[in-house]
């Protein structure tokens, strides 16, 4: 179900960029450039965690090549009080786990805003229909690796390359090991930082935002408005997508005022094409996905 707005196109912005360590190493000049001058936030941020071992929620067997992935520790270091909140979120989310990732019987991982966070694989994989062939792709809120996993799968022959931007390195470690899981590995980057930080400095065909709603209680209030995006307003977090590209699809709460995300299009001038399509799991309205420019139908 989908209704879609047509208007004319936009103008880009840029700024300046602070950048972050990779968890691989990088083909291209820009991310190598990233690497280059990486800070020193993202191993401020581990060297805080604690890391004493706990026991987590009982997982899947883990599968074999998940052995030789380097940032293990930082996946399985939990706090007591995450590894509660993990298992309890779990326990909730269960019923849906192969909704969230098919293959989660080959050992997919998740952390607690994983869990309620994680966009449903058949969403994921409508979303990522709409990149071009080609398309370099950023996941701005990568999280564990739902989207991303899908943009790269979906373009897996014809070298559709994403890079997969996260602040919280475990999270991470879970993504780039679930893409593992799905053999997309190859096809991802991942980066440890700050998507506001790094908008500046990317080049991209199209920008895919999830960020955070707020936790599950989103939905007690009867609408949603942007400013209740996190960890800034609505609008910031499309700004800076903008200096990427002006190709950006935002995966929003159904209960989001719809009109007031219509209006993001207009932060071009001429505006962006728009479209919103409502995403239904078992005939559940799950979330509700905004177009802008290429991305949305009245442009393909
Ligand atoms: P939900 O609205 O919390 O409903 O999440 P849920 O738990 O599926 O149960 P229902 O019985 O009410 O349908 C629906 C979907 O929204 C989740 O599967 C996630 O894909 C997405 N989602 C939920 N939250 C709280 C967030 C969030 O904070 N950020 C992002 N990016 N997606 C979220
Ligand atoms: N689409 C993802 C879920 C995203 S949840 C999936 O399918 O798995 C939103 C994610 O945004 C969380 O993992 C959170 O850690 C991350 N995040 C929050 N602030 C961020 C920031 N400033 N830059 C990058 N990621 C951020």
């Amino acid at each position: 179900m989908s209704k879609s707005i047509s208007a004319p196109r936009l103008r880009r912005r840029r700024r300046r960029v602070h950048a972050v360590p990779l968890l691989r190493r990088s083909p291209h000049r820009f991310l190598r450039l990233l690497v280059a001058t990486a800070t020193k936030t993202a191993r401020r941020r581990l060297a805080a965690k604690p890391t004493h071992r706990v026991a987590g929620p009982k997982r899947p067997k883990r599968p074999e090549a998940a052995a030789e992935e380097p940032s293990e520790q930082a996946v399985e270091a939990r706090a007591p009080d995450a590894a509660a909140a993990e298992a309890a979120v779990a326990g909730k989310y269960w019923a849906h786990r192969y909704s969230l990732f098919s293959l989660y019987d080959r050992g997919v991982r998740l952390d607690a805003e994983g869990w309620y966070s994680a966009t449903p694989e058949a969403i994921a994989a409508s979303q990522a229909a709409r990149a071009a062939p080609h398309d370099v792709v950023v996941d701005a809120f990568a999280g564990v690796g739902g989207n991303s996993i899908q943009f790269a799968a979906r373009h897996a022959t014809r070298g559709c390359y994403v890079v997969a931007v996260e602040i919280d390195p475990r999270k991470v470690a879970l993504a780039a090991h679930n893409a593992r899981v799905y053999g997309v590995e190859d096809r991802i980057e991942f980066v440890v930082g700050d998507f506001f930080r790094l908008a500046p400095f990317l080049k991209a065909d199209v920008v895919f935002l999830s960020p955070p709603w707020g936790g599950p209680s989103y939905i007690q209030a009867p609408v949603y408005t942007l400013d209740m995006l996190k960890p800034k307003h609505g609008y910031a977090t499309f700004q800076a997508a903008q200096k990427i590209s002006p190709n950006i699809i935002m995966f929003l709460p159904r209960t989001v005022d719809i009109n007031q995300v219509q209006e993001l299009s207009w932060l071009s001038c001429p505006p962006l094409d728009f479209e919103s399509e409502e995403n239904y799991i078992h005939h559940r309205l799950k979330g509700i996905t905004a177009f802008f420019g290429k991305t949305a139908r009245s442009q393909n």
